[in-house]
This record gives C-alpha cells, structure tokens and sequence, in this order.
C-alpha cells in the first residue's frame, strides 16, 4: 500500500511526504478489503476498518538503493503466497558434476534452478582464490550476476577465519572481545571485513540503458551464535560481545564503507531453542530492530537430524511450530521471516519434499508467510569422497516426490519469479 520510501520523499513538501497516510486513511475509511491487515487476522472488511495498519517494512539501511528496497518490499508481498526455494552452492556444483555451464541439481530434476541462490564467503579474508569448499570467487560473482540477471535472489553467508587465530570458523579459541573496537585483532578483524567490501564492488549488473547498478544481496553473518560450534557462538563470548560484533559489522558495512545493497538477515540455530520458550531463546544476543531486516531460522533438527530423538510427527510438529515462532516474531517487528537454512542430509525419505517439507511450510496461514526456504549445498561425492547433500540430483530417492514439491501452487522457482527488483 504504501509506496514510497522515505529517502524519496526527502526534500518533498510536507503535504507529498503525507500523501501515503492520505490515501491510506480513505481507504480505511471507504472500508476496502484490499488495505493491508496485520498477517494474523483474516483480511476481511470488518477487520480492515478497525485493525491498526502496518507501516510499510523498512531497511536498516535509509540510504539503500531502489533494487534492494523493491526486493525487500517485494519480498514481504510475496510472503503468505508463495515461499521462494533456495539451495546454496547450486550452480557451482551438485553430487555428480563440478563446474558444468547452465547445470544445477535442482534443475536437473525439475527443469528450473532454485529461485534462491545462496553463496558462501569462507577463506575471503585470507585472500585466498577460492573459498573453503573450492569455490572461485571470481567465478561465483559471474554465478550471482548470472542468477540475479535471471531475476533469483542471492544470499552471502560467512563462515570466516578466526581472526585472532588463524583458524577457521570453527576454530573456538576465544576472539570477538580481541576483534571489537580497542581489541589487539580489531585491526585485522577490518581488513577481513575489507575483503567483502572490495568483493561486493564486483557484484554488479547493467540496467537496459547500460548503467552499472549494485546487485541487492541478503547478507547473513554470524549465523547459528546460540549454537557452540562457532567462535562467535554461545560459551565463546558472551552476550554483549556479540551484540557489539553484529552491530559493529553493519555500521562498518553500511556506514563507514557506504553497502547500500545489503540486506541483512539474523538466523539462530532451531536446536538450541526450546519451542516452548521460542521468543526468549531465538532473542538471545539479538541485535536489535534497528539492525536486523530478516528474521531468519537455520533448522535442520526437526527435519530428521541425526541427533533428535523425538518421534517423526514429533519433529513435524516442531518444524511447524518453529516456523509459526519466527513467523509472529517477524511480524510483530514488521521484518520478513525466513527459513534461512535447513534441510535433511542425503534426502533419504522418499517422500520427504512434500510430506515433511512442504506439510510445514504449508501447514497454516502463519507457516506460509515464510518468504524462503534454502537447503544446503550438495557436496560433490568424488571431490569430497563422502555423501553430504540436500537437495536431490537426478535419480536420487527423493528426486520424484521433488518434482511434486517444485510443481505445488505455494512453492516458487526461478522460473516463475515475477519481478522482484521493480518498486512494487
Ligand atoms: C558446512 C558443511 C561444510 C562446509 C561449510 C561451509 O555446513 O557443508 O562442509 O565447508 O558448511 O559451506
């Protein structure tokens, strides 16, 4: 409903800069249906004229640009309709095939790549070629050039270096206190963070006039920090601490180096919350609303992980409810709720897409405003010497019932993405 971003409206007299408000309080007041109602309340007339409207989701970022606030408002208007499915790595590489033109799993079996391309940044920082998986930066950013030209979204993850150590991500030896602002690795933390800088001056595409335009990216550091695993995460530093790291990253990114195509997205590992305290737990060291766009949930362990014990309708009833959770909170804050990581490794339930996958995205009106769903890369077996995938490639198991999900009216491919980068 409401158009227009604030930075647009800079400079307008005061009667333009209100014209939105205007026009939405005569549409509240004729009694339309169509007006805007907060996601949990049916939309009907009734509720239209009395429910309080939501004002239109915003970007921490003010300054950030025309293609990323579209995607983001876009994003939240899709949300309740369609998810959008993801899968990381995808053209990279699949389980039988590296570096292969055009080729993705996800295609192989349903004709269309995924309409989510997400991208992982380890060994950036140490100016290495490739990142910690054998992936070329130079080639990747053709990869996301390639894939948001077709109109896809594209997400950066970081599982980055410790920066006092040396060591990877999952390298726990204390850090986030020495790489803060006054810390003795500060210096080094920024030149990690400088890496992205100079690798996002690559992301860019050309508009029809042949003018050059940064590519929107949704940016997701620090993932999973309430699990132990990385040197971010819980037990490693506390609270504070990284509430100052997320907060420092975006006011560098944003502030000091001017990323204006990032979105950012905060995504807590679903094992480590209770579902019976899901608020308070996925809040642990939130950074705040003013720094986080995407309420995001990484979860693997209600979809067959290996070390959940509870019953199968156990764990469906839990995916459902962990994605109810991050849906009400998202919006309760006005942000876009996401499943920013999951899935089931080696796919090996043949009808997992759309009896558990899809019966949870699909469950409810709340579970449908999902905005996305990614399921991690499909190492290759022979390069890797070992079965670690998640979606499925042609012939696998769960390759057919796959189609199926792929075919179903909530769920979104490449191929059928209306225009997410046009102001809506
Ligand atoms: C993990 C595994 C690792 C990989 C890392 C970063 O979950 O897939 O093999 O190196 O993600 O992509």
């Amino acid at each position: 409903m409401f158009m227009s971003s604030h930075s647009y409206l800079r400079g307008l007299p005061a009667f333009w800069r209100l014209w939105p408000l205007a026009v939405a309080l005569l549409l509240g007041a004729c009694g339309q249906t169509t007006v805007e109602t907060p996601s949990d309340r049916p939309a009907t007339a009734d509720t239209a004229k009395t429910a309080p409207r939501p004002s239109p989701p915003l970007l921490i970022d003010s300054e950030a640009t025309d293609r990323t606030r579209a995607l983001y408002r876009n994003l939240h208007r899709i949300s309740g309709e369609r998810v959008l499915f993801g899968h990381q790595d995808a053209l990279a590489y699949g389980v039988t095939w590296v570096n292969e033109p055009g080729r993705s799993d996800v295609k192989d079996v349903t004709g269309s790549h995924p309409a989510v391309y997400g991208w992982e940044l380890g060994n950036l920082a140490l100016g290495a070629e490739e990142n910690l998986d054998g992936v070329n930066f130079a080639q990747m950013q053709e990869w996301i050039r390639a894939g948001h030209e077709r109109g896809a979204v594209i997400t950066l993850g970081w599982h980055m270096s410790n920066p006092v150590t040396g060591g990877d991500a999952w390298d726990t030896r204390p850090a986030v206190g020495d790489i803060l602002p006054g810390g003795e690795a500060h210096g080094t933390f920024v030149e990690y963070l400088d890496t992205l800088v100079a690798f996002n001056e690559g992301l860019t595409a050309t508009d029809e006039r042949g003018r050059e335009y940064a590519i929107p990216v949704i940016f997701r550091p620090w993932h999973e920090h309430n699990g132990n695993w990385f040197w971010w995460g819980r037990e490693h530093t506390g609270e504070a601490e990284y509430i100052q790291l997320w907060r420092f990253t975006v006011e560098y990114l944003r502030d000091e180096r001017g990323i204006d195509n990032f979105i950012y997205a905060y995504s807590p590992d679903r094992s480590r919350i209770d579902l019976d305290n899901f608020r308070e737990e996925y809040l642990y060291a939130y950074p705040g609303d003013d720094y986080v766009d995407i309420i995001g949930l990484d979860n693997y362990w209600d979809l067959g992980h290996p070390g959940n014990e509870a019953s199968a309708e156990e764990q469906a009833e839990g995916f459902r409810r962990s994605l109810e959770a991050t849906v009400a909170l998202a919006r309760a804050k006005n942000k876009l709720p996401a499943l920013t990581e999951g899935g089931y490794e080696t796919v090996p339930d043949p009808t997992f897409w759309t009896e558990t996958f899809l019966a949870g995205l699909n469950a409810n009106e709340k579970t449908r405003q999902i905005a996305y769903a990614l399921v991690w890369r499909n190492a290759n077996r022979e390069k890797e010497d070992r079965d670690h995938y998640y979606a499925p490639y042609a012939g696998q198991v769960s390759a057919e019932d796959f189609v199926d999900f792929y075919r179903h009216p909530l769920t979104l491919f490449e191929h059928g993405l209306p225009d997410l980068y046009r102001a809506p």
